[in-house]
């Protein structure tokens, strides 16, 4: 309280228009009004016109006047350090207002260009209007970061894409085969995904075991059963997956997704069992609209792969 809005506001906006005057340029240009953003440089992003799909989150660093600023340079593989960045809002100052979605403020997603190192961090906002959380990447590599927020002004969701390097010897790592079943590291957890990913909205089951048995006790987490991330390869463009609600305390996890292209994307399922939030991650393909052919029969003629 004892420093005047106007004088902090204010020496935030120098701030932002020196450090990050490129983007905030960007942002500006699309301008406050609901018009169409600039076609992403990606060319995959070209058939996202039908079936009422929008264009994926995160590709740009700006959007309807909000720009996400990351101030935190230098990081080097396996060494933790703090990450800070803010969001400017359209008068260029650090916006302090933001609405929960999800449970949470702010949700900041990261992943590395092949989509491997998956993290998911819910950093605190101080008084400054910056975005702090203790980060550390453990292998070297070109990440992405996603915010995902809704600015109380704006009213609705966002988010907004950066890079960030990490020093180090990178190792890469392909993208997974497709897989309908993910197994949570050495912990017993499987996750079973069903449901047929297309191009337009799909809807998603994913089944949560331990040990062969399903679980029936999840724990909510962001406000429901599970919360699912999915990523383009490539451009790591960023889809709103969103759960259907459920009184059920698993084994089952409904979604339902808006995927903009076909292609292949990576998700990345977050649940809460016994106090320990873990992440379950597929690779899907997916397919043009239209339905899939039908599953071959009981008979079988020895060529079936399922779907
Ligand atoms: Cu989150």
């Amino acid at each position: 309280m004892g420093i005047s809005t106007a004088a902090k506001l204010g020496g935030f906006a120098v701030v932002a228009v020196a450090v990050f005057g490129g983007a905030y340029g960007i942002g500006t240009a699309v301008g406050p009004v609901g018009t169409t953003p600039p076609a992403a440089s990606s060319a995959s992003s070209a058939s996202s016109a039908s079936s009422g799909v929008h264009e994926p989150g995160g590709l740009r660093a700006s959007e309807r006047g909000y720009t996400l600023a990351v101030n935190t340079t230098g990081f080097v593989e396996g060494q933790p350090r703090q990450l800070e960045f803010r969001i400017t809002g359209p008068d260029g100052a650090a916006v302090t207002a933001f609405d929960p979605n999800h449970d949470r403020r702010m949700h900041l997603i990261m992943a590395r260009r092949d989509l491997s190192g998956y993290q998911h961090l819910h950093p605190a906002l101080g008084a400054d209007g910056v975005w702090r959380v203790p980060a550390a990447f453990a292998d070297a590599g070109e990440y992405r970061l996603f915010a995902d927020f809704v600015p109380r002004a704006l009213k609705q969701n966002l988010t907004l894409g950066a890079g960030i390097s990490v020093s180090g010897d990178p190792r890469p790592v392909p993208l997974p085969p497709p897989s309908d079943i993910a197994h949570v590291d050495e912990s017993g957890y499987a996750v079973r995904l069903s449901g047929h990913p297309v191009v337009g909205e799909a809807k998603l089951v994913l089944s949560v075991s331990r040990g062969g048995t399903p679980v029936t006790d999840l724990q909510r987490y962001l406000g429901a059963y599970g919360h699912l991330v999915a990523l383009r390869e490539g451009d790591l463009g960023y889809l709103h997956v969103h759960p259907e609600p459920s009184a059920v305390a698993g084994p089952d996890i409904t979604f339902s997704a808006a995927f903009p292209s076909a292609g292949r994307y990576r998700l990345y399922l977050d649940f809460q069992h016994g106090g320990v939030v873990r992440t379950a991650e597929f690779t899907v393909t997916v397919g043009d609209t239209g339905p899939q052919p039908p599953a071959p029969s009981k008979a079988g003629d020895g060529h079936g792969h399922g779907h």
